[in-house]
This record gives C-alpha cells, sequence and structure tokens, in this order.
C-alpha cells in the first residue's frame, strides 16, 4: 500500500474549472468544451499524485472529481431529482450537464436546492429533498464513466461516493411530504440502486469504492443516535452481502465514528477510514482486526506542514488494531489550496512551515513508505520536518511579546459593558433615532467601476491617492443615495474591500494572504483563506478614515464595519500551536483598539459582523459549551470597551436562531441583525420564545434573490415581527449585505423597504 487521500481539489490549480463552468454558464463554451476541460483535469490529477507518490494501479487514487458538489453528483446518481425539475429529465431518465446546474442554481420560479454547510468545513453542499414519492434509480452513471476513463488511461483508480447514510442525514424532507417525514425511512428503497451502482463499478473493473460517510461522526444531525447507528447496520449490512461488488471502504472524516465503530466493523465492509486528527486511536471492537484500517494522521482541513513523527507514531499504534494499515489524510483535501511553490510572495520561512494538497499527498506517500520499511527509511524527511517545525516554533513574529503580555492581564471587567437599561437610554439620548429605525447591514453593491479600480491598484496603474479619491467617491454617491432613501443609519458602502475577511487580514500583522490559494466554497465560487500564523496586533488604524470621511458627508449616525474575530478565524487557516481562543483574544484585542478609535474619532455607531458564529459550533455537543465560551468571549472583549453611548451592533448570517440563542444573547450586543426574510420570520417567534430583550434588526428583504419585494410584501413581514417583538426592540433592514446585488433592484428594493417602514410607522402613530 502506497498510502492514499480520501479527495484532492477538483476546481484546478488556476481555478480551470471555476472559469470552464461559467463560461458554459454564460454560452461562451458548449458541454463538449467542457467535458473536455473536466477531463484534463482528472488526467493532470492523477498524473500529478502518481508524481507525488501515489500507486497507479493499486486503487489508492480517489475519482474525486465533481462539476459542481459531490452531493449533487449522487442526488443526480441515484435519480432524486425534486419534481419541480422533472421537465429536465431525458426520456432515458438522464440528466444533462445544463441540467444538472439548473438544480443547483435554480430556473426562473423553480427555486434551487438550498445549500448549507458540509459538516465543520467552510465547504457548501446542495440539500436533497426526500419525501415518500421520491424514485430512487440509477439515474446517472458518470462515475463509472470516470474510473473507465481512468482505466483507459493506465489508472486502477478508487470511485469515491457519499455513503447512503450520510446522503439521508443530509436530506431534507420534501415539499410533498407528510409532517415529521425522516428522509432516511427511505434507505431500504434507495440501499437497491447503491448495489446496482456498486455492480456497475465492479463490472467496470474498479476494486475498491470509497463511501463517506462523515454523516455518522455527527452530533448535530435531526435524527436519533439509534436511528442512525440501526441505518449503518442495516445498509452496510446489505451493500456487504452483495455478491458481485468491488471492496468497500467507508470513510469517517471529521471526527470519531465512536459508537458508529463497532457497528460498521461488525458488517462486511473491508475498510474503515478513520480522523485521527479530531479523534483519537478507538479501542478495539469485534471485527476490527479483520479490517483495513485507513489512518487519516495528516490534517486534511489545514494548511500547516504539523509535526510528522507524531503522525508516524499514531499510523504506527493503529496496527495494535489491525494487521493492515493504510496511511491517509484525515479528510478530503478539497478544503486546502493545490500547491505551496505556487506562492511567490509568502513571508520569510512561512513557505517551510505550510503544506497544501500536493505536499500533503508527499507526506501521506513518505509515512506509508515508512509504515512498510520502517521509520529510519524516512529519517530524512522526518529530520526536515522537524527542523522547520522547530524553526517555526522560534521564528519571529510567532510569539510577539507585547500581545501576550495584554492578553495575560485581561480580566472579567475587560469582557463587561455597563448594564443594558443604562446603556439603552444613553444610545436614545445621543443617537435620536425613530423607532423602527432603519440602517442596512454594510456593504453596498460593487459595481464592475470599483473591481476595476482595486484591480489597477493592485498592479500599480493606480496610485494610492488615486485610489482613495475613487473610493471617496463611491462612498459620497452611495451616502448621497441613503439620504434619498431616507434611512437612519448609514454605512460606507464597503466599496474597498474585497473579501471581508482578506481585507482585515491584510491589513493585521499575524497574517499572510495567498495569490493562489483558492478553495472551493459551493459550485464555481472559491475563497482564498488568510493564513494567520503568527501574533495578531494592529499596526495602524484600518477602517477609521473610511468611516470618518463617510460622517462628515452626512448629518445622520455612521455605522462602522468590522469583521468580528470568530468569523476571522472561521475563514482563515488558523496556527495550530496554539488553542483556538487564545488566537481569537488577540485578534478581539486588535479590533478593539480599532472600535476604540473608531468611537474617538466620533463614530457613535460600530457594527461587528459575525456570520461564522453558527457555523464553527463543533460537531459533538460536548465540545459546545468550550466553543461558545471563548468565541462568545472574544466578541465581548473587542466590543465591550466602549461607551455607554456607543451602540453595538452585529450581523448573523443565518436563521436558526434557537440553537444558539443564548451564545448571542451573551454577545450582548446592543443591535442583532438576522437572516428573517427566507424563513417568512419563523425566527421570530425562536426570539420570543427566547426572551431576548436587546434590539433587533429582523431582515425583512431577502438580499439573496434579485427579485424586488413589494410594499406590501416588506409591510406584512414587519407587521409579523412585531407581532412577537416589542416594537422598541425592532430594527428595519435587508438581511444580508447588498455586495453581491445589482444597484436597480437594489435601489427600488429599499425604497419599498422605506415606504413599509412609513405605513407601518403611521400607522402606529410613531412620530419621525
Ligand atoms: N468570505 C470568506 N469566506 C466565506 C465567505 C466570505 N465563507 C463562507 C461564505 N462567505 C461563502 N460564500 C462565498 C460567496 C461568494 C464567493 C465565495 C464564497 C465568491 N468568490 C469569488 C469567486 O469565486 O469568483 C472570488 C472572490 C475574491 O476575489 O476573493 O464570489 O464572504 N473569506
Ligand atoms: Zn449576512
Amino acid at each position: 500500500p502506497t498510502g492514499t487521500i480520501l479527495g484532492y481539489p477538483r476546481i484546478g490549480r488556476r481555478r480551470e474549472l471555476k472559469k470552464a463552468v461559467e463560461a458554459f454558464w454564460s454560452g461562451t463554451i458548449d458541454a463538449a468544451e467542457l467535458e473536455r476541460v473536466a477531463a484534463e483535469l482528472r488526467a493532470g490529477t492523477r498524473d500529478r499524485l502518481v508524481e507525488l507518490g501515489l500507486g497507479r494501479t493499486d486503487s489508492s487514487i480517489p475519482e474525486s472529481f465533481s462539476y459542481y458538489d459531490q452531493m449533487l453528483d449522487i442526488i443526480v446518481a441515484v435519480g432524486a431529482i425534486p419534481a419541480r425539475f422533472a421537465a429536465l429529465i431525458a426520456a432515458d431518465g438522464t440528466l444533462d450537464l445544463a441540467g444538472y446546474f439548473t438544480l443547483a442554481r435554480g430556473a426562473g420560479e423553480n427555486l434551487p436546492l438550498e445549500m448549507t454547510k458540509w459538516f465543520d468545513s467552510n465547504y457548501h453542499y446542495l440539500v436533497p429533498e426526500i419525501g415518500p414519492e421520491t424514485v430512487f434509480s440509477l439515474a446517472g452513471d458518470r462515475i463509472v464513466r470516470e474510473f473507465i476513463e481512468a482505466k483507459a488511461a493506465g489508472f486502477l483508480t478508487r470511485p469515491v461516493l457519499v455513503g447512503p447514510v450520510t446522503f439521508l442525514l443530509l436530506s431534507k424532507a420534501s415539499d410533498d411530504a407528510p409532517a415529521g417525514f425522516s428522509p432516511l425511512s427511505r434507505l431500504d428503497d434507495l440501499l437497491p440502486v447503491y448495489a446496482a451502482l456498486l455492480t456497475r463499478l465492479a463490472d467496470a473493473g474498479a476494486e475498491w469504492v470509497q463511501l463517506d460517510e462523515p454523516g455518522l461522526v455527527s452530533e448535530s444531525i435531526d435524527v436519533g443516535r439509534a436511528d442512525t447507528l440501526a441505518a449503518v447496520a442495516s445498509a452496510y449490512g446489505v451493500l456487504g452481502q452483495l455478491t458481485e461488488r468491488p471492496a468497500l471502504f467507508v470513510a469517517a472524516p471529521y471526527g470519531s465514528l465512536d459508537d458508529a465503530l463497532p457497528v460498521l466493523a461488525a458488517t462486511a465492509v473491508e475498510a474503515i477510514g478513520l480522523d485521527l486528527v479530531r479523534g483519537t486511536l478507538p479501542p478495539a471492537v469485534p471485527g476490527l482486526a479483520g479490517k483495513t484500517l485507513v489512518a487519516g494522521v495528516i490534517d486534511g482541513h489545514n494548511v500547516w506542514r504539523g509535526d510528522l513523527a507524531a503522525a508516524f507514531e499514531t499510523a504506527e499504534s493503529v496496527r495494535a488494531l489491525s494487521d493492515s494499515v493504510t496511511v491517509s489524510t484525515s479528510t478530503s483535501l478539497l478544503h486546502v489550496p493545490h500547491d505551496v511553490f505556487d506562492e511567490t510572495s509568502l513571508p520569510g520561512e512561512l513557505t517551510s512551515w505550510l503544506a497544501f494538497a500536493d505536499q500533503k499527498v508527499g507526506q501521506v506517500a513518505a509515512l506509508a513508505f515508512g509504515l512498510t520499511a520502517g521509520r529510519d527509511a524516512i529519517a530524512v524527511p522526518l529530520a526536515e520536518t522537524e527542523a522547520a517545525l522547530s524553526a517555526r516554533r522560534s521564528a519571529p513574529g510567532v510569539r510577539d511579546g507585547a500581545v501576550r503580555t495584554r492578553a495575560a492581564a485581561l480580566t472579567d471587567v475587560d469582557f463587561t459593558r455597563g448594564a443594558y437599561a443604562d446603556r439603552l437610554e444613553a444610545q436614545e439620548a445621543a443617537l435620536q433615532l425613530p423607532s423602527l429605525p432603519t440602517t442596512t447591514i454594510g456593504s453596498f453593491p460593487q459595481t464592475a467601476d470599483i473591481r476595476r479600480a482595486r484591480a489597477r491598484y493592485l498592479t500599480g496603474a493606480l496610485s494610492a491617492g488615486d485610489y482613495r479619491d475613487l473610493m471617496r467617491a463611491e462612498i459620497g454617491r452611495v451616502v448621497a443615495l441613503q439620504e434619498e432613501i431616507g434611512l437612519d443609519v448609514f454605512v460606507h458602502g464597503e466599496p474597498e474591500r474585497n473579501d471581508m475577511v482578506q481585507y482585515f487580514a491584510e491589513n493585521l500583522d499575524g497574517f499572510a494572504v495567498t495569490e493562489n490559494g483558492w478553495v472551493q466554497s459551493y459550485g464555481s465560487r472559491c475563497t482564498r483563506p488568510s493564513i494567520l500564523w503568527g501574533d495578531v496586533s494592529r499596526p495602524a488604524p484600518i477602517t477609521v478614515d473610511w468611516s470618518v470621511y463617510t460622517q462628515s458627508l452626512t448629518a445622520k449616525p455612521v455605522k462602522g464595519m468590522l469583521t468580528g474575530p470568530v468569523t476571522i478565524l472561521a475563514w482563515s487557516f488558523v496556527r495550530d500551536d496554539q488553542p483556538l481562543g487564545e488566537t481569537a483574544r488577540q485578534v478581539a484585542l486588535a479590533l478593539r483598539d480599532e472600535i476604540g478609535d473608531l468611537e474617538a474619532a466620533g463614530i457613535q455607531i460600530v457594527q461587528v459582523d459575525e456570520p461564522a458564529l453558527r457555523e464553527l459550533l463543533p460537531l459533538k455537543q460536548k465540545d459546545h459549551a468550550g466553543y461558545l465560551d471563548w468565541s462568545v468571549g472574544a466578541f465581548r472583549l473587542a466590543t465591550a470597551g466602549v461607551a455607554d453611548a456607543t451602540q453595538i451592533h452585529t450581523h448573523l448570517c443565518y436563521s436558526e436562531f434557537g440553537v444558539v440563542i443564548e451564545a448571542i444573547r451573551n454577545l450582548d450586543a446592543d443591535v442583532t441583525s438576522i437572516e428573517a426574510a427566507r424563513s417568512r420570520m419563523e425566527v421570530v417567534q425562536e426570539i420570543e420564545a427566547g426572551r431576548f430583550d436587546h434590539g433587533i434588526g429582523a431582515g425583512i428583504y431577502d438580499i439573496h434573490s434579485p427579485r424586488v419585494p413589494s410594499i406590501d410584501e416588506l409591510t406584512t413581514l414587519l407587521d409579523t415581527a412585531l407581532k412577537s417583538i416589542p416594537e422598541r426592540q425592532v430594527w428595519v433592514n435587508p438581511d444580508c449585505g447588498l455586495k453581491t446585488r445589482g444597484y436597480d433592484e437594489t435601489v427600488q428594493s429599499l425604497h419599498n423597504m422605506l415606504a413599509a417602514t412609513r405605513r407601518v410607522r403611521e400607522r402606529r402613530g410613531i412620530r419621525v
């Protein structure tokens, strides 16, 4: 065995897939050309993986390509197309590429499949919709064709599929399903389709298939654990008994299997993948010794080169459980960029501390060699890694005495603001806002002109002064627009920011940004997560000049706009040499300084966005309290330095309020804006039930769609909010930033939002 990986990035080292897919959408290239680009990418990946040390013909190369999303792939493969898309299905039951993308992107009145986060990664998958009416059938064979394509090129690869239990655990009940319907109840009907697919793969010559079952490690799923375990026993009981099938490798990334391990071990599957980065070595259980254990010892989730010797020891320790051990990554490498050597401008020694996908494959190959040839055979890579690790420990910037002294001196006072009642009074006196105050979340549409100006500034074609003048002109237009619309609290529109995390990373010490470090976020969309490698501090004010300039243009209060510490961590690659909470405090202190400077410069309202607070919630219940303690603490540390009269806002990008309502209360922000339009204000009931008494910006305008909501519709939503939340608490705003919208629909929608607010104010006798 040469070692393996659970999956490889598919977007391409220069985002070739993204570009081809978007070109197909725009009609610039046809399906055949898109397929040609994709086949070329797959071929390049196989060659590269062999070059990096994986075996060409021993099933260690995963066939993990996807045009958009692996969950969408399995939806299509098993024919689980929601009824509203039935017209896309061809007479032979298949869906072409255009149809495939339509499920992801919607068409006219037919809304796309919902998208949500894939475990605790930053990847988003499409949610299957399953009901009693869903007819499963083998409707897609792309995975088989890709295996055959590889075989024709001289590779024996290992097809990767989302497993049947995880598929159903992550599904939601279809619109037509009766109340209380559980998609998992359809397992018996789904399994024959998986069986047929496995048989097809065996016929094509596949020796191994990987079935991804991360659903088994997560407790944050609406299905009881006993039902989940019964489903595992049933699914792998049935698939294991098939007479004609490849060997089955069930992978369980993102955590430990816990009580699912004995259940799997008792089935006939040939291999089990253990995430030994998140989880620890499990106890021996009956049946395990007869299986191949795939030891996920190289972290697939972050970009650090890490401690190779420790990984080797962990892999060796797995031999206590089985004679057959294969080294692997803990998760798919989907979550990391391609190659650290594609970076030319990382500071100092940072490159030597990092391992992107290609470097991680090399690490896997080295460990696999060591497992068979003995530790001495890999003495050189072990020594090199140890040298890099020790250089990292003592490198300048990794530990900054001033940052550490300041963090060590923190006490409870630093995390606590004055009583809310006093703040409310001081803020009402200072701000003089009408009831049902109106505002926006922060960003205004990023026009092509803005993007072009930033691109020219980055290449040096535009001077810093000229760039600033262009951005100021844009801010002037945004302020004039807000005056015309009649909003109460203004924003500057954030024209100077590309990505809300990268912007702060570029302006704080302790972070590096990459040139080509793209990671797929969903579909064709990618981000370049920043790398938080050292102690964090703020060399100079970041946003103050922009906010002060904006305030100089208007008598209305201008909201300062910052990204919160938890979100900065969640959307970056974060150092792994200290607890997250410690890193979060450093980021919080840097933001605290920024907020203090904004306040001193006359900014009366500061918004600190935490859209990622919910998404970083650990998968296991036992880890929740510890997480909420440091994450909420970091937000409080960032914001608690201000006077009573300074109003702190936060914005959270989701609507499942209930799960974290206690945490949101503990943030102690004066005003919290949330996404509520999509759920038709259902979330408002959760707020009522949670007895939340601070300000609430119930987002009534759904910015995720280009549709302009009517005045009547917005009035109804506002009335709904006011049925559950006292008028004194309610703010009126869109449900997220306007960055991705166009100006036309934004202006019309905001006019309608204000008209609805005026109507409700009049009816309630509110004077402005
Ligand atoms: N910033 C960062 N991470 C994020 C988000 C973010 N993770 C979660 C969520 N938001 C993901 N959503 C998106 C939405 C849009 C895009 C990416 C992730 C996007 N990306 C551009 C693209 O792929 O063309 C590239 C943007 C760029 O130039 O940086 O549109 O907001 N950090
Ligand atoms: Zn949002």
